[in-house]
């Protein structure tokens, strides 16, 4: 595992450079989920693929940008599944993006999670790792990700990142936000899950959610690429990350672009969208 780590942070290194001065056009090709890709979409996928492929334990990588996965070494047993640059469309009005990797023993399905990883290109860059139980906070100084702190979720936090349409969104669900926010919630959302589930671990809780609305009933975010990395990060952090009905972690998508609905937070906002969601 820590061979993986290495990877994830030499590639971090590498897209990091690449922000700082690539074309951020758009390329004429779309992903698997109907989206143009910017040039660095492209680039970052191949620095992870090309950093991972040096790794003889990684059996199968799984990319965001690509249709389908790609078995590196039958003889591996880690699968990971990654978006290697996050919120890019927010690259060119310079706002946060990220990485998520999600890292997996035996096939891509929640319950077969061992870790998970995100960074954070922003003003610094920061890797957070999760394993055995801990969640690492790692900064980016003079080429070498240093350690920072272990990081905790307190029981309940201060903010709200409530994603999606909000036209479409379902009636109790929006009854359910505004009452947050009728409770001295503040709201903070930029776009970029990263950045935006950043802050809430980093802040001490609160809730991120990207609900099933009429626009987009199973949600926008990829279960493989960004969910379940981010529920095991949450959950391992002392929170927890439902798609309304239970733990997201112990869905099983049936493709590998599959998306779900979230939700992730400290215990307290997350038991009340559990209630709310059962009642309806
Ligand atoms: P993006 O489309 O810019 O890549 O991955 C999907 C994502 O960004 C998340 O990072 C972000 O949380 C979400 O979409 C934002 O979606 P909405 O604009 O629909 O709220």
């Amino acid at each position: 595992m820590n061979t993986i780590l290495e990877a994830i942070q030499k590639s971090a290194i590498r897209i990091k450079h690449a922000i700082d001065v690539k074309d951020i056009g758009y390329s004429q090709e779309q992903n698997s989920s109907g989206e143009t890709q910017l040039q660095l979409d492209i680039q970052s996928d191949l620095i992870i693929e090309e950093e991972l492929s040096r790794i003889e334990t990684v059996h199968t990588i799984a990319s965001e940008e690509k249709e389908h996965p790609m078995v590196l070494n039958e003889k591996g047993h880690y699968y990971i599944a990654f978006d290697p640059l996050d919120g890019s469309s927010l690259v060119d009005v310079n706002l946060s993006v990220g990485s998520i990797f999600g890292i997996y023993e035996g096939e891509f399905s929640g319950e077969k999670m061992v870790a998970a990883c995100y960074v954070v290109y922003g003003p610094r860059v920061e890797l957070v790792f999760a394993q055995y139980g801990k969640v690492s906070l790692y900064l980016l100084q003079n080429g070498v990700f240093e350690y920072v702190k272990e990081i905790q979720l307190n029981v309940k936090g201060k903010i709200m990142a409530p994603g999606g349409t909000q036209q479409c969104w379902p009636a109790y669900h929006k009854q359910m936000i505004d009452s947050f926010f009728a409770r001295g919630y503040r709201l903070r959302y930029s776009g970029g899950m990263v950045p935006d589930l950043h802050q809430i671990l980093l802040k001490g809780g609160g809730l991120f959610s990207y609900p099933g609305a009429s626009d987009k009933p199973e949600g926008k975010l990829r279960m493989l690429f960004e969910v379940f990395p981010f529920a095991f990060i949450f959950e391992t952090a002392g929170g927890k990350a439902v798609d309304g009905k239970g733990d997201v972690l112990e869905k099983t998508p049936r493709h590998v672009h599959d998306t779900s609905p979230c939700f992730f937070g400290s215990n307290d906002e997350v038991n009340e969208v559990l209630s709310v969601y059962a009642a309806h």
